[in-house]
């Protein structure tokens, strides 16, 4: 279900992300800006403040980490239910992440790509991901019973 077009504006704007800097700007966005989210996280140590949490090694490797993994719903576009069966499950059976949270993260993943791209992150781009990353909530809320 996803036109050349689409494939492309992917694959191409996904070219262009630096993973680990993209991935710590979001995550440190989510942590500060529902706060509540940091109680998944209470082995990484000092979230007390925004200071803090941006200074935080384990955010800042988390944060590459979960777009290491978009990189991986990336290169199975047609597949990514499948890809992230065993994510979902972990982050369902293990970790009790309230799925409501990807969604978050991903609204604030746009944010820091559309702050960090300005104009070349165009509202055709804006659409494309929007559309690739409820592909990639839905895949990883899937295991959820
Ligand atoms: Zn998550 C983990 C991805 C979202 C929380 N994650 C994780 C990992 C990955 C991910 C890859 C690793 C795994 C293993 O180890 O095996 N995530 C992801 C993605 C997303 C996410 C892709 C979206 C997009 N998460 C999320 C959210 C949250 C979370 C939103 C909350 C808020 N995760 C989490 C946790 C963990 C994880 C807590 C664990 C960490 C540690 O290190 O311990």
């Amino acid at each position: 279900h996803w036109t050349d077009a689409e494939r492309e504006a992917i694959n191409t704007f996904w070219a262009k992300i630096d993973h680990e800097e993209v991935g710590h700007q979001a995550l440190t966005r989510v942590l500060v800006v529902y706060p509540w989210t940091q109680r998944y996280f209470s082995t990484f140590g000092n979230l007390s403040n925004a200071t803090a949490i941006a200074g935080n090694p384990k955010v800042r490797a988390h944060g590459k980490r979960v777009l290491d993994a978009l990189g991986d719903a990336i290169t199975h576009l047609d597949n990514v239910s499948a890809t992230y069966a065993k994510l979902s499950q972990l982050h369902s059976e293990k970790l009790h992440v309230d799925p409501e949270n990807f969604r978050l993260l991903g609204e604030t993943l746009i944010i820091v790509l559309a702050g960090q791209f300005g104009a070349a992150f165009t509202p055709a781009i804006h659409a494309t991901w929007q559309k690739f990353l409820a592909v990639v909530i839905a895949a990883l809320s899937k295991q959820y019973h």
